[in-house]
């Protein structure tokens, strides 16, 4: 909020400002603070695995998680973010769209990051260093919500009743994970991912996640936000009903085009209305064959459920 125009107010105006701010749930601004370190992230099921990765957390005793913490914001809002790297390379952090600071973090080093999100939408953070960087877990979605945290897309945007946020992604173990993890010297000419995820997850996991679970009442519209963290091109195809695009990449759709497939590009984003059109339990599934899969074990992959209840 800009100074001038809080000696605007005379000091009742004021104390009903504040009233006003705390009532409506405001914040003022988001400070996070995150940690770069190197663990294992496990997928469960068969085909699962112990995987080596290189991920964030927010939690300064604790493994990195993948995809990293959700980092969220409104429209307007200042964000501050200061990351640690305590891995034994050197890193670094960017909201793709929003920042543009590429500045490597030093081992052992740490950065401070602070800017304002002023366009309502869902961008991929990652270390942008190098492909093998963000392969190995350093990445995570930031959601701007609109402002007041209404229930609409963005200010004047079209409104929702639930909200899911969906991270894909995709890492090849054995060649690049297993090696990269114990300090060797990746061939990033030869990628074969194995192991694809939904909100980190294998299928198997993901189709009883609750906060990943598209699950609705019969008529209610959910808002799908969905980042493609990995090194693939993803095709996203929903069962039961078609959905409407509204954000390609960023890009607000003035005409929202139905369909039931949406291929999200490697290292972007979408936004989707999804309505629930009848009962039952349905598919979302990547309809590429492998990608749906855990080291070949189907549906163990980027998947999950759509319930209309
Ligand atoms: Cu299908």
């Amino acid at each position: 909020m800009d100074v001038k125009i809080w000696r605007m107010f005379k000091r009742s105006e004021w104390y009903i400002a504040v009233l006003l701010l705390m009532f409506s749930g405001a914040s003022w601004a988001s400070t996070y603070t995150l940690y770069i370190k190197s663990g294992n992230w496990v997928v469960n099921g068969s085909g699962g695995a112990t995987i080596k990765v290189w991920g964030f957390t927010d939690a300064p005793t604790a493994g990195p998680i993948v995809p990293g913490p959700l980092l969220e914001s409104q429209e307007g809002e200042s964000v501050t973010i200061t990351v640690y790297n305590q891995h034994t390379l050197p890193h670094n952090f960017v909201v793709r769209g929003i920042t543009t600071d590429q500045t490597q973090i030093p081992a052992g080093g740490n950065r401070t990051y602070v800017f304002t999100t002023s366009t309502a939408g869902v961008y991929l953070f990652s270390d942008t260093i190098n492909s093998i960087n963000r392969e190995m877990g350093l990445y995570g979605a930031f959601v701007v919500h609109a402002a007041g945290g209404i229930n609409k897309a963005w200010t004047n945007g079209p409104s929702f009743d639930i909200e899911r946020l969906w991270v894909v992604s995709d890492m090849d173990k054995s060649r690049w994970n297993d090696i990269a993890g114990a300090g060797g010297t990746v061939n990033t000419s030869v990628y074969k991912p194995n192991y694809f995820m939904m909100n980190g997850m294998g299928g198997f996991d993901a189709m009883r996640a609750p906060n990943t679970v598209l699950q609705g009442n019969v008529g209610q519209v959910g808002l799908v936000r969905i980042v493609n963290a990995g090194q693939f091109d993803e095709s996203l195809h929903f069962h039961a009903n078609h959905f409407q695009i509204i954000d390609a990449d960023g890009a607000r759709l003035s005409s929202y085009e139905p369909g039931d497939t949406i291929n999200v590009k490697a290292g972007t984003t979408a936004m989707l209305l999804y309505k629930f059109y009848r009962l039952g339990n349905y598919p979302m599934h990547v309809h590429t064959a492998q990608m749906e899969t855990a080291n070949g074990v189907y549906l163990n992959g980027a998947a999950t459920l759509i319930v209309g209840q």
